[in-house]
């Protein structure tokens, strides 16, 4: 049952982009009814409201759509903000988000799905997207713990969920790798609370009596 005074969020548990919304979402304690989308078979209810059909999605109880996740997660800072995030999201910030979306992810998707682009051995995909982010990301956090600086920011929300599918795809060869700063900021989050309680398994949808 869909309560129409919280705000509804279009959502996929594994989806990325989706993650990061989830997370600031539950930073902020932002109350939401979430409906889990089966990206093959989108609702209705959410192509009428989304041209792209993307998710996440977040409706408003007010009527406003939220397209993109970026602006999900500035929309719930700005209703609360417990460790002042918006305070560090500068310049710099954007530019992370920026390179992760724009760069990263392309080569993240090439390196996941390397048998698609043949053109380039697997490492070779890999080795592009190390140099896209991961690589830069491991020298930011060599010599401070979270992307902005000492505390952390929305840079390193939106990042999460794109560096642990990265590090999911090839799980020993990350592990093993030289980047101890990185392997302990991913950690240090994929423990957190809050990215715990945001990749519980939505409830199966109630059947209805015989
Ligand atoms: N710019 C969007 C991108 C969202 C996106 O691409 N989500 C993927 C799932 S991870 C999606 O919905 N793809 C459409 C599809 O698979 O049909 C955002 O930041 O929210």
């Amino acid at each position: 049952m869909i309560n129409p005074t919280l705000p509804l969020l279009y959502s996929f548990r594994r989806c990325p982009y989706a993650i990061r919304a989830r997370v600031a979402l539950h930073y902020a304690s932002v109350a939401v009814t979430q409906r889990e989308v089966a990206l093959r078979d989108k609702p209705t209810d959410l192509l009428a409201i989304s041209p792209a059909a993307t998710v996440p999605v977040l409706q408003l109880p007010d009527g406003q759509v939220l397209l993109h996740s970026l602006d999900i997660m500035l929309w719930a800072l700005a209703q609360h903000d417990p460790d002042d995030w918006l305070g560090r999201h500068d310049r710099q910030c954007e530019l992370w988000v920026q390179r992760n979306d724009d760069d990263f992810k392309p080569l993240l998707d090439r390196y996941k799905y390397a048998q698609r682009h043949p053109m380039l051995s697997q490492e070779a995909h890999r080795a592009q997207a190390v140099a896209a982010l991961i690589e830069p990301v491991e020298q930011t956090l060599s010599h401070q713990p979270w992307l902005a600086g000492s505390r952390p920011g929305l840079a390193d929300a939106a990042l999460l969920p794109f560096v642990r599918q990265f590090a999911l795809v090839q799980p020993e060869w990350f592990q093993a790798e030289p980047m101890p700063a990185l392997q302990r900021w991913l950690q240090t989050q994929l423990s957190s609370p809050t990215f715990v309680a945001v990749m519980a398994k939505p409830a199966p949808a109630a059947s209805t009596p015989a």
